[in-house]
């Protein structure tokens, strides 16, 4: 027997992440339903070799299902999912809305497994954002290790981050560099990102970060370890698929760039590619459509006592988003719900 699985927001670049993932990893389904906004409705996904109709959000009712899986922003999120709650299927929400509430787990299952049993105080998994996910998947090994006091990352996001119009503003304006008169004014980000990189993802805070740093310190804090101290800038970058993270640790104890090597190359969900020569590393568009969180050019940080240096690549859409949900999903199951 498998579970009643429902995909909230089937028609944008995650939805439909969520559910070629659930298809690939077969994930145990006896039914499925696809939701979408009235603006997109009667649109049609792909699962596996089935085409599926999507399903008015509004008026779905969540009674018998199993696990819902969400991918719409954080208003409409906050208007539905209550009502999938109530009714018993189990909430795996990928937007910020329920990530800092302190009775709600916020899980990448590599890192905090365990954490999925609390998703019975409110019936509510959260699922992190995507420049953290990577990033403590990458931590989380080095410093059950040697501890980790500080980080330091900058990001190199790319456009699908801020979903299908970020991936549309990039292409029309790549276009418009060479034919001027197709539509290439700023829309979704804030100046040109074609040609260019910008320093701000996210809605600036009072203390002059933006959210999208604020959120890589206080998650990572929430599925780690609230000593560690991190800070962060994150910058939008003209790539399609893929964020790219280059992470400053420092440990409380000292650790060897070949033991840090090592321990990253048996942590689970992790590919070390690291040679030190031409072409030794991964860059995004190798990352796109792979599981994995890619790690590359680990070493030495020699300006303080117990400090690397390495670069984190992974696909924003996947461990970043929809993989994550659908692992959060196995893990309720395996853990908890035992079906299938
Ligand atoms: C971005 N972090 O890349 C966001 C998506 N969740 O814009």
């Amino acid at each position: 027997m498998g579970y009643k699985v429902v995909v909230v927001g089937a028609t944008g670049n995650v939805g439909r992440e969520m559910l070629n993932i659930l298809s690939e990893r077969q994930f145990p389904i006896d039914e499925i339903a696809v939701l979408a906004s009235r603006r997109s409705l009667g649109t049609e996904v792909s699962f596996g070799d089935k085409t599926l109709k999507t399903q008015d959000l509004a008026t779905f009712d969540f009674t018998g299902w199993d696990i819902s899986l969400w991918a719409v922003g954080s208003e409409a999120t906050k208007e539905h999912a209550p009502r999938s709650a109530k009714a018993n299927c189990i909430v795996i929400d990928n937007s910020s809305l329920y990530r800092y509430d302190p009775d709600i787990p916020l899980v990448v299952p590599e890192v905090n497994p365990e954490a999925v049993d609390g998703y019975a105080k409110k019936n509510i998994i959260a699922n992190p954002n995507c420049s953290t996910a990577q990033m403590v998947v990458a931590l989380k090994p080095l410093h059950d290790r040697a501890r980790i006091k500080r980080v330091v990352v900058s990001t190199y996001q790319s456009v699908s981050g801020a979903g299908k119009g970020g991936m549309d503003e990039l292409w029309d304006q790549t276009k418009a560099v060479y034919n001027p008169t197709s539509n290439s004014a700023p829309a979704q980000f804030t100046k040109q990102i074609a040609f260019n990189v910008i320093p701000h993802i996210d809605v600036f805070m009072d203390d002059g970060s933006t959210k999208e740093e604020w959120k890589m310190v206080a998650e990572t804090k929430k599925i780690i370890e609230s000593s560690i101290k991190v800070t962060a800038t994150c910058v939008r970058v003209p790539v399609f698929v893929g964020h790219s993270e280059a992470i400053n640790i420092e440990f409380e104890d000292f650790l060897d760039e070949d033991e840090a090597r090592e321990i990253l190359r048996t942590a689970p969900g992790i590919l070390v590619v690291d040679k030190r020569e031409d072409g030794g590393y991964v860059t995004p568009v190798e990352c796109v459509g792979d599981y994995a969180t890619f790690i590359s050019r680990i070493r030495q940080d020699s300006t303080i006592e117990n400090g690397l240096n390495l670069w984190c690549v992974s696909d924003n859409l996947r461990k970043g988003a929809a993989l994550n949900a659908v692992q959060i999903a196995e893990t309720l199951g395996n853990r908890v719900l035992k079906k299938g």
